[in-house]
Formats: structure tokens, C-alpha cells, sequence
């Protein structure tokens, strides 16, 4: 590729970037459930389907785009080229559409065919439906964060790390499904005074704000549930690319998101993200 040439990762980011603002007005009057389930076996919301749609449509059609997947179908759709495969989850948190609450779009950019392990990826990056619509996009080894409005975006920080000094946590599953000692190690982050719980049902709502604040995420493996509830290709990827290039960590309990080899594109996987030192004294705790 030259210099000259159409970058697809460019592509693909601005068009998702581009799409926000309509996805997010898009949401008004879409926010029923309808009577379809995703390959996850969770009931969709009109939400749910009308934005994957938008955005197959659109990111299937860049020039360079090999495949487009999403949480929310169970096919790969063959876009015809053969330089990056995109997956997407169209609405992360879409069950917060009832109370208006947080919700995102994740993306991320693969260099091989689908599935494929996070090592693969060379983009990812969120779009935050929140008070104002933001994205934070990784590539290259660095984080950016945009502000969103109509059609554009505006940088409003680069080379974005997480804070030295970790201040949130959030952890999913039931406190009763919970592996005890993930629970143990959920006690020891609690008893310190320098820590509050952020957890608000949306992973991008809570993960922004570990990039933003320092701290922990996890939505870790559970008694009924032992790979966890997110999925690898379309979350646990992409998040975990993005943390890792801000300079915190990631890890399914025992090594990076990212060494995950998929078995299947909907495959699930214990996610555990934020400060190296939160995520290596969580291991140290699970070992
Ligand atoms: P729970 C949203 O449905 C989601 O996939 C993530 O965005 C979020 O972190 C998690 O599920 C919330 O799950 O079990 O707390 O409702």
C-alpha cells in the first residue's frame, strides 16, 4: 500500500465515527425488544438489529474490508476484499436503553480472517453514548479520544494512559456466582479506601471510566457460567487491545485477552482489564 493509497483502517474508523450521531439518534422509538435472539441466546432490542444493520451496510462496502461480523448475527458476511476483517458489537448495553442509561458501540480491526485472536487485531476502539458521544480509538500503540458531533469528531486528547493511581472498580456476574477466591480478591480492592465501585451495566460506560480514572473492570468467569458472559471477538478483544495500548493491562485470569485463540466467533471469555498492577495481583489471586 501506498502512501497515496485508501487506508481501510481509516475508513472503517471514520465511517463508524461518522455513523454515531445517527446510531445514537436512531435509538429514539427503538427501544423495544424484539422477538429474536443473538448466537449469545440474549433477547435483542429493535435497537439492537436496526444498528448492526447500518453499520454491515456500510463497513461491508469499504474498499479493503474482507468480512464484517457482529455479536448480533451469527454469519460472517463476505465483504470481498481481503486487508482487514471488522467485528462489531453494534450496541454494547443495550438493556440500558429502558432506563436511558450508558451504552457503546466497540469495534475492532483485524488483519486475518474471523475468528481471529486479539493479537490480530490493529485497531479497536469504542464510540460512548453518554452526556456527549466520544470514541477513544487504539492504533499503532496509542490511544485517542474524540468528541463526537454530527458528522465530525474532534480530537480532545492523544496518547491517552491510564492514571498512575487506580480509583474504580466494577466487577459483573452475580456476587453469589462468583469463584471465591475472585471473590476474595474482590474484598481486598473494596477494603481500600482509595477505590469506588463504578459499575453501570454497560461495559464501555464502565470501561471509560478505567481509562479515565485508573482502576478495575472485570466481568470474570462464574460458577454457572465459566467462560464468563463477553465475547471474545466482539468486547474482550477489543477492549483489551485498547486498554493494553494506554499502558494498563488485560487478561482472561491467566494471560493477556489477546494470547486467547478462538475456537468460534461468538466465543465468550473471562475479561479482566485495567492497571498492571490490579490485573497481576488478580492473577497472582486466581493462580
Ligand atoms: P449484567 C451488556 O448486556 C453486557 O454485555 C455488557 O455491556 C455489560 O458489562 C454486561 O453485559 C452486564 O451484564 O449481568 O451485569 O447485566
Amino acid at each position: 500500500m501506498t502512501a497515496s493509497d485508501p487506508d481501510p483502517v481509516d475508513d472503517v474508523v471514520a465511517t463508524i465515527a461518522r455513523s454515531a450521531a445517527e446510531i445514537r439518534q436512531g435509538l429514539v422509538g427503538r427501544r423495544g425488544k424484539a422477538d429474536e435472539e443473538n448466537p449469545s441466546g440474549e433477547t435483542q432490542a429493535e435497537a439492537d438489529i436496526w444498528a448492526d444493520e447500518l453499520l454491515a451496510d456500510r463497513l461491508s462496502s469499504i474498499d479493503g474490508v474482507g468480512q464484517y461480523a457482529s455479536e448480533e448475527r451469527s454469519e460472517i458476511i463476505d465483504a470481498g476484499d481481503d486487508q482487514v476483517y471488522v467485528a462489531v458489537d453494534p450496541l454494547d448495553g443495550s438493556s440500558n436503553l429502558k432506563s436511558n442509561n450508558t451504552m457503546g458501540t466497540v469495534f475492532g480491526i483485524y488483519d486475518e480472517p474471523l475468528p481471529a485472536p486479539g493479537s490480530a487485531l490493529v485497531a479497536s476502539g469504542w464510540i460512548l453514548y453518554g452526556p456527549i458521544t466520544t470514541m477513544a480509538c487504539a492504533r499503532d500503540g496509542s490511544v485517542t479520544k474524540y468528541e463526537l458531533t454530527g458528522g465530525g469528531r474532534t480530537v480532545v486528547e492523544e496518547d491517552v494512559t491510564l492514571p498512575d493511581d487506580p480509583l474504580v472498580y466494577g466487577f459483573g456476574g452475580r456476587v453469589p456466582h462468583w469463584h471465591d477466591d475472585f471473590r476474595a480478591y474482590v474484598r481486598e480492592i473494596e477494603s481500600d479506601p482509595g477505590h469506588k465501585l463504578r459499575y453501570g451495566g454497560a461495559m464501555i460506560g464502565d470501561v471509560n471510566q478505567v481509562l479515565t480514572y485508573g482502576g478495575i473492570f472485570a466481568y470474570p468467569a462464574l460458577e454457572d457460567s465459566p467462560r464468563g458472559k463477553l465475547r471474545l471477538q466482539f468486547e474482550g478483544n477489543p477492549i483489551a487491545y485498547l486498554i493494553e495500548a494506554a499502558g494498563g493491562r488485560s487478561s482472561d485470569g491467566t494471560q493477556s485477552i489477546l494470547e486467547v485463540e478462538p475456537t468460534d466467533l461468538h466465543d465468550r471469555v473471562p475479561l479482566h482489564v485495567g492497571n498492571t498492577e490490579l490485573i497481576d495481583r488478580l492473577e497472582a489471586a486466581l493462580e
